[in-house]
Order: structure tokens, then sequence, then C-alpha cells
């Protein structure tokens, strides 16, 4: 389907999509979040994808939401016209999605990134939540997700003054997982996402499902629910075949089954 604010394609088992508004710094606005939105919901749905990657330019992952779009806006449009619920396309998906950020991920682009389940950043990278600088504050996760990803502190010197990170205190702080340099991070994350798209779909699915909910159940209910989880997998012929591929000392040839 041709998009005009992102890119996408599918390379063997990975589904990649590169923002793509240059002239904007990859500013999100209405369209781009739409095209996002109808881009994850093929992969999600395309059984012959397992994992996604979501990337923008050299120079910015995405400066924020498009704020020449939300300037003329009122309270009654923000609150009638939700813009909040396709934001969600992210959050919502099922399959697992390496986010690669190169310079700069501020605001909703800050967000959208948190949103993604690994985060690979280029030594080049800027993560800031600068909404306060324009006299608002981050609407999209970024009080809730940051100071679970960073802690208290960090989080509110950013939220409360809009200062950034770089990608060595981004990484000390667990925003990222690892760094990369700049020209090899897209041929990473595609490593990383075609990793995951190898293992068996439904376990991977149930995995990321299970570490999601660390964030949302006491340890106790999630050890539960982990361990119902975790039995499911030996209903599965992937579990089956993994194993016995590990006895018989060969590649599992996993059936997402
Ligand atoms: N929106 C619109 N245009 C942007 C933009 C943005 N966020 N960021 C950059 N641009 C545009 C610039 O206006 C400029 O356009 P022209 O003047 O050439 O037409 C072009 O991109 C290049 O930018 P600069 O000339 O400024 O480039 P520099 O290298 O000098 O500076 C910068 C790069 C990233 C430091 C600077 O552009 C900057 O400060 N940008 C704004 C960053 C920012 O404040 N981001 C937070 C935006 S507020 C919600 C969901 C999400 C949100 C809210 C609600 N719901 C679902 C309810 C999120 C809010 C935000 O993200």
């Amino acid at each position: 389907m041709p998009f005009n604010c992102i890119k996408t394609e599918t390379r063997g088992r990975v589904g990649l999509i590169t923002l793509d508004r240059p002239k904007a710094l990859n500013a999100i606005n209405a369209e781009l979040v739409g095209e996002l939105a109808t881009a994850l919901d093929g992969f999600e749905s395309d059984d012959g994808v397992g994992a996604m990657v979501l990337t923008g330019s050299e120079k910015a992952f995405a400066a924020g939401a498009d704020i020449k779009e939300m300037l003329a806006k009122e309270f009654v449009d923000v609150v009638r016209h939700d813009f909040i619920q396709p934001w969600e396309c992210l959050s919502r998906c099922r399959k697992p999605i390496v986010a690669a950020v190169s310079g700069y991920a501020l605001g909703g682009g800050c967000e959208i990134a948190m949103m993604c389940d690994i985060v690979l950043a280029a030594d080049t990278a800027r993560f800031g939540q600068p909404e306060i600088l324009l006299g608002t504050f981050p609407g999209a996760g970024g009080t809730q997700r940051l100071p679970r990803a960073v802690g208290k502190a960090k989080a509110m010197e950013m939220v409360l003054t809009g200062r950034m990170m770089n990608a060595e205190e981004a990484e000390r702080a667990g925003l990222v997982s690892r760094i990369v340099p700049a020209a090899e991070l897209l041929d990473e994350a595609m490593k990383v996402a075609a990793k995951i798209a190898e293992q068996s779909l439904p376990s991977v699915m149930m995995a990321k499902e299970s570490v999601d909910r660390a964030y949302q159940l006491t340890l106790d209910e999630g050890i539960r629910f982990e361990r119902r989880l975790f039995q499911s997998t030996f209903a599965t012929e992937d579990r089956r075949e993994g194993m016995r591929a590990f006895a018989d000392k060969r590649k599992p040839d996993f059936k997402n089954r």
C-alpha cells in the first residue's frame, strides 16, 4: 500500500517501518499515526512476519508530535476527537517491535520508542520529553513509561525541565538495551528482529505478554500468570520440536504451531 509519511518493506520474516517526513524531522501528525497503525495491523496479521523494526532517519527517529498541527487545537477538540487512541497501535501489537533510534527521539518520538519492546540506540541518539517547554506535558505515556524505565528522579528532571539524555545516559538508565554505531544501527536492529522472528511465534508472543505484565501485576500475580503461560507452551508442537532438536543436536524447525 502506498504511504505518504512512512515506508514499509518486508525482509525475510521482519517487517520494517521507516518514519519518513524528513523536512519535519519525522514529526508525528495524524496522517503519519494513521499510516503507522495501518502498517502495524498489516504486519500483525501477516503470518510471514514474526517481528517488526521501527526506525526513522539518521537525524531524527521522531522530533515529537507535530507542533504545528496541534497549535490550533482547542480543549474541546482534543476531548471530542481523542487523538490518543491511534497512538496506542504500538502498545496493542502482540508481535515484538524493535525501535532503532538515531538522532532525536523527543516528546511523542520518545513515547513511541518506549511503546516498542526493545530500543537500540545509535551513538547519536538523544531522548527527551520537552513538552513542558511548550506549555504542556507528555500525553502519550511519557509520565508513566519513562519513570518505569529510568526511575523517578531522572524522569522528573526530564519531564519538568525538558532536558535531553544522550545515548550513553539512556543506556546507563535502562531506557535502551544497547548502543550501536550509527552506521550499523539498522543492520543490528534487523538482526535482533530476525533472531526473534525465527523463534516459535506463539512462545514469542506469550513471552512478550508475560514481560509486559510485570508492569501491571504484583510479583505474586505475575509469577502465577507466567506459570500458566509457560505451562501452555507444552501444548505446542514447537515446544516439543525445540527440545527434540536440542537433544538431536540440530536446529529446530518451528512451525508456529
Ligand atoms: N513538530 C513540527 N515540526 C517540527 C517538529 C515538531 N515536533 N520538530 C521539528 N520540526 C520542524 C521544524 O519546524 C523545522 O521546520 P521548517 O522550519 O524547516 O519548516 C524542521 O522540522 C527542522 O527543524 P529545526 O530547524 O528546528 O532543526 P534543528 O536541528 O535546529 O533542531 C530540534 C532540531 C529537534 C532540537 C528542534 O526541531 C526541536 O526542538 N523540535 C521540537 C521538539 C519538541 O518540542 N518535541 C515535542 C513536541 S510535543 C498525544 C500524543 C503525543 C503528544 C501529545 C499528545 N496524544 C495522543 C494525546 C506529543 C507531544 C509532543 O511530542
